[in-house]
């Protein structure tokens, strides 16, 4: 079974490197076959030479540079899916925010039969870290929201790092290009009854770079998500 593992990047000089490096020193040590996807939107920094250069260097790391424009972070997500092999996928953010050490257990719970497995900063044992109180407050509310108002059992799905099977990506119609593609496919696979669980993650605000995530906008688009609760299950459908 082989994983992919797709990293959105816009302007990451300051992360690229450290965390392919990582990534690829680590996916060594793992059972199972990875490779690493990442797909850069027209940065303006050193971020294109850095991937193509470690790209270059390792057979397992490919990327999709230079796309036309910036896009938005969940139609790089889409774009590196679909130029991705594996039948398990697993989204990591490219500011080295996530704890990769949980890839391997996401990975196993695939196996052991769930359709997606979300890494939470707000279950026990989670923690998010040093992200802005602000953004962590507003992220778990709009999750205890989701679980009021759909049922959903898990408790951050504001996270975009997360693994699941292809064919379930394959299944859903994603709309959203940008950061709501999390919580998009979240509410989507629970209203058309995939199964789901969690591990719990530590999450570290970026120390390189800056966020591309308006914060105000992203809360307004967030609650537009709602509408899904009034959709048939057909039009959630790809
Ligand atoms: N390809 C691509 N990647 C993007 C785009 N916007 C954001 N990203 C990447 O998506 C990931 C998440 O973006 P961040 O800016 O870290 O967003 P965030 O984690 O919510 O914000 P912080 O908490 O400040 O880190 C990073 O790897 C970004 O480089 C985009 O338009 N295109
Ligand atoms: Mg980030």
């Amino acid at each position: 079974m082989k994983t992919s593992i797709i990293i959105p990047m816009c302007n990451e000089e300051g992360n690229a490197h450290r965390l392919l490096e990582e990534l690829v020193n680590k996916t060594r040590s793992w059972t199972g076959a990875y490779e690493i996807v990442a797909v850069d939107d027209n940065s303006t920094d050193k971020t294109p030479e850095i991937l193509k250069e470690y790209a270059d260097k390792n057979p397992s790391v490919s990327c999709v540079i230079k796309r036309d424009g910036k896009k938005g972070m969940g139609s790089a997500l889409v774009e590196g899916m679909k130029r991705s092999l594996g039948e398990t996928i697993v989204w990591v953010m490219g500011d080295l925010s996530d704890d990769l050490d949980k890839i391997p257990e996401i990975v196993k719970k695939i196996g052991d039969g769930y359709d997606i497995v979300f890494a939470s900063r707000y279950m026990k044992d989670g923690s998010s870290g040093d992200l802005d109180r602000l953004k962590a407050f507003l992220s778990s509310r709009f999750t205890v929201f989701t679980n009021i108002l759909f049922g959903i059992k898990v408790h951050d799905i504001t996270n975009a790092f997360r693994g699941f099977k292809r064919t379930l990506a394959e299944k859903i119609k994603l709309e959203n290009t940008d950061f709501a593609i999390s919580p998009e496919l979240a509410i989507k696979a629970h209203l058309l009854g995939y199964k789901m669980t969690e591990v719990p993650c530590s999450y570290k605000t970026r120390k390189a770079g800056k966020a591309k995530f308006k914060i105000f906008r992203m809360v307004m688009k967030y609650l537009t998500l709602f509408r899904y609760r009034f959709y048939k299950k057909e039009d959630l459908k790809a």
